[in-house]
């Protein structure tokens, strides 16, 4: 599926320059462009500034399990891994066991409750290697993925 995600990727990368918006939903919602109205529950905590190409990857309980959608990731320096909640209650962890002298890894996520509710990570992971995340709760029943970073 590269190739196809390749074009994907640089449409996308040229339609961020002119907005921040990627990835196919409404973008800025959460990005404190003004005082819109402050949502208690979405923490805004981790958002930065998109540079690069926005992946979403959706969490999501079903009669299937619990997963993320897509599992398998590969995304360049600069991107931004936005996790958006589908169904059930989810985070992201790049669990320091699963990533054996890694440095830098992003801090734990918080919880995802209210559908719709992003968790951004950029990705600012040396080129070249794959890297494991999970969601706590849910690893053991294999809510997990790889990130394959490449140049
Ligand atoms: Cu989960």
């Amino acid at each position: 599926m590269s190739t196809r995600t390749l074009v994907a990727r640089f449409a996308c990368a040229a339609a961020t320059l002119l907005l921040v918006a990627c990835g196919g939903e409404k973008a800025a919602s959460t990005d404190s462009a003004d005082g819109g109205a402050p949502s208690p529950t979405a923490s805004p905590t981790n958002t930065p500034k998109p540079t690069g190409t926005v992946i979403t990857i959706e969490m999501i309980t079903d009669e299937s399990g619990n997963y993320f959608k897509p599992k398998d990731i590969e995304a360049k320096p600069g991107d931004v891994l936005k996790f958006v909640l589908v169904t059930g209650v989810h985070n992201v962890h790049f669990l320091a066991d699963s990533n054996p002298g890694v440095p830098n890894l992003p801090p734990m996520s918080t919880f995802a409750q209210l559908p719709g509710q992003e968790l951004l990570v950029p990705v600012n992971f040396e080129a070249g290697k794959s890297y494991y995340f999970q969601c706590d709760p849910h690893a053991l029943l294999g809510m997990v993925g790889k990130l394959t970073v490449e140049n």
